[in-house]
């Protein structure tokens, strides 16, 4: 649960990074998990999600990011974090109802030296709701400051409401008008959890350092809140994370 002043700060800023809400062990458990699941994909086919407009923006070919959607379909652990009341409170708090649903999940790592950035932009484009409740937890399982390629955000711009994005690469905002350098770094430490608005404008930068950055993200929403498209289906989505489905009409 947050204080008054944390969600007064979210309200205002779009979002809040919880420091410790894991302990530095949870974290380094759940890190291992994450990295032995990459070496199991990567086995198996190629798991680099870098964007491509993340390519363009860097002018870089040669840049990684190991993805996995929807971890909880590979270790129970992850099904574990999902339902762990000290990210549902949260969540619950700035979404602002008692009850959470999930979207999906997506795990990254980006590789020593070589992580691939994000572009600046908003989630809202990928999946649009009609009441903007959408939320992600960036679940930090190691260490991310500025030079592994931490989280960054524009404070106070889920207050535009949905900005205009360009679709080559992935929705992202024009390079020239939001200069990933114009947003705030977000430093975090195993442990900590970032969450924010879907609204928020969001990106982060390359892992130049000499360890992996290692993350779990987790989009939430108000069960009561229905997407405005029929897009960006997810296995698990609509599970109900904390709480209740007001609607109760399960398929
Ligand atoms: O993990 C990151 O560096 C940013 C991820 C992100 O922006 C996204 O998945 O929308």
């Amino acid at each position: 649960m947050l204080t008054q002043e944390q969600l007064a700060f979210y309200h205002e800023n779009g979002y809040i990074l919880v420091k410790g809400l894991l302990s530095r062990e949870e974290a380094a458990a759940y890190r291992q998990e994450c990295h032995e699941l990459a070496d199991r994909l990567a086995a198996q086919r190629n798991i680099d999600a870098t964007w491509g407009s993340a390519r363009d923006a860097i002018m870089a070919t040669d840049t990684k990011i190991l993805h996995c959607h929807d971890v909880q379909f590979y270790a129970a652990s992850f099904s574990r974090l999902l339902v762990d009341e000290r990210i549902t409170g949260v969540a619950a708090d700035v979404i602002g109802s008692p009850n959470v649903q999930l979207h999906h999940t997506k795990m990254f790592i980006k590789p020593p030296e070589k992580g691939s950035p994000f572009p600046l932009h908003q989630d809202h484009p990928f999946f649009p709701h009609a009441n903007h409740s959408m939320i992600a937890a960036i679940v930090h399982f190691d260490d991310a400051p500025l030079e592994k390629g931490c989280v960054r955000v524009v404070p106070g711009s889920h207050k535009l409401g949905p900005v205009p994005h360009r679709p080559e690469g992935n929705w992202h905002l024009s390079f020239d008008e939001y200069p990933l350098e114009a947003s705030q770094p977000c430093p975090a430490e195993a442990g900590d959890v970032l969450f924010f608005s879907y609204l928020t404008i969001h990106g982060s930068g390359v892992n130049v350092s000499s360890e992996a950055r290692t993350t779990v993200l987790i989009q939430m929403r108000d069960p009561a809140d229905p997407p405005t498209i029929d897009t960006h289906k997810s296995r698990g989505q609509g599970m109900i994370l904390r709480g209740i489905d007001p609607l109760t009409i399960q398929q």
